[in-house]
């Protein structure tokens, strides 16, 4: 995990800066709006699907559940989230700490012991603390006296999210630089030759770290025989509607868009998603979606270094559906009649939230608080769903790695006339050349 974690910056810098200075500049920005607008077009899809099933099989109607309202505190909003979105596009660094690093800025802080400082929570920060305006993480064990209001993981969204931005300006002015511009290419190009390199070198221990990494986490639950029974209805519709949305409607669309087989291509992608399953990171799994897609499924580069890193960042099917489902169960827990207008709304903060989610473990968790907060329901239920969050995390994690993967392959073939190499299927030169 640590291994794909520091491959992040190397390989979304030199992916995006090499390969859109070596675009013209129309066919760049045919891609990059085919892009965006496939991206959301395909999210707003999966909330959809998340909606209408847990609207049929209605998981949270009559459970024993009770709803904690443990009170108050300012919450997150969804202009809260949308801010935080378009701060981390332009973030005060690039190199934001690593989480070890807050751990130590905030035991003295927090007061808190260091076993208990734990990625994607917010702690109760006093409001002299020098750390304000800072990322904080979000814990949620009652009451969640948030003093604090940020979407828990944009530290790690500044990471990815500003670096693409920053790379793809890079990116794109290069390349207007001709001549002069070559030589920072040619180092772009090499050091994305030596990642995928590394990353090839590092696969072959993946298995043993995967093995080890699902096993500590099933050691760390109390009783595996209550996992179905905790799974209950709730976690059935959201996988259900995973299944529905990851392996039935974007395959149906890549066949339609590009009349190729759709499964012939997940094949390929298999290494990324067993990855994307152990890791719950869409960014970590991001250098192994990356080498699944260049060799495997055979992406013009050009296209697979734009279309993943962006992908990685604002595209996550499997957590719009996901936030859509688990607030729909938590207003049926409350016996909370949702109108249209609020189904509307939920679908658009769902859509909202997932692209202001960073692609590390329950980010989504923590950003649904929006879509919670944008139709009156109490945030602190999202209590009520945290005990099988981990299981469902990964799944939908999957999902957004598989989501993003295909809409490569869809774009690589929509824009093969402006890449002549392009097109799914066709060898592609090695690395670096
Ligand atoms: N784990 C996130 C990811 O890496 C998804 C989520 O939390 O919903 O994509």
């Amino acid at each position: 995990m640590r291994m794909l974690k520091m491959l992040i910056l190397p390989l979304i810098t030199s992916s995006l800066m090499s390969g859109l200075s070596s675009m013209e500049s129309k066919a760049c920005c045919r891609m990059g709006v085919l892009t965006v607008t496939y991206y959301l077009w395909t999210t707003f899809i999966a909330v959809v699907v998340g909606i209408v099933l847990v609207i049929i099989i209605k998981p949270g109607v009559g459970t024993e559940m009770e709803s904690n309202r443990l009170g108050g505190g300012p919450v997150m909003t969804s202009a809260d989230a949308l801010l935080d979105l378009i701060r981390n596009m332009v973030p005060s660094n690039l190199i934001e700490a690593t989480f070890q690093q807050y751990k130590t800025d905030l035991i003295p802080i927090l007061k808190v012991p260091a076993r208990t400082i734990q990625p994607n929570f917010v702690y109760v920060v006093p409001d002299d603390s020098d750390l304000k305006g800072q990322t904080v993480y979000l814990e949620l064990t009652p009451p969640p006296e948030v003093l604090y209001k940020t979407s828990p993981g944009s530290s790690q969204q500044m990471n990815v999210l500003g670096i693409v931005i920053f790379s793809a300006t890079m990116g794109l002015l290069l390349g207007r630089m001709g001549e002069r511009g070559a030589p920072l290419v040619n180092v772009c190009q090499c050091i994305n030759e030596c990642v995928m390199k590394i990353i090839n070198a590092a696969v072959w221990y993946f298995p043993f770290g995967i093995i080890f990494l699902v096993a500590g986490k099933i050691l760390d639950m109390q009783d595996p025989s209550t996992l179905g029974k905790k799974l209950g209805w709730y976690g059935i519709t959201v996988l259900a509607g995973l299944f529905v949305h990851g392996l039935v409607l974007l395959p149906l669309f890549y066949f339609i868009l590009t009349r190729k087989n759709p499964f012939s291509y997940i094949r390929g992608l298999l290494q990324a998603m067993v990855i994307a399953l152990a890791t719950s990171s869409s960014s970590a799994t991001l250098p192994i979606t990356m080498k699944c897609l260049l060799e495997n499924c055979h992406v013009d580069r050009q296209i697979a270094r734009f279309v993943l890193p962006v992908g990685a960042t604002i595209n996550m099917d499997g957590t719009a559906l996901y936030e859509a489902v688990a607030a729909i169960f938590i207003a049926q827990v409350n016996d909370y009649e949702l109108d249209f207008g609020q189904l509307v709304t939920i679908s658009i903060t769902a859509t909202a939230a997932s692209i202001g989610a960073a692609g590390i473990p329950q980010a989504g968790l923590v950003t649904m608080v929006i879509v919670l907060t944008s139709v009156g329901l109490p945030p602190d239920d999202i209590t009520l769903i945290v005990a099988i969050d981990w299981i469902l995390d990964r799944f939908r994690t999957m999902i957004n790695v598989l989501g993003d993967a295909l809409a490569a392959g869809i774009i690589a073939h929509l824009c093969r006339k402006d890449f002549p190499l392009s097109g799914v299927g066709k060898s592609v030169p090695s690395y670096g050349t």
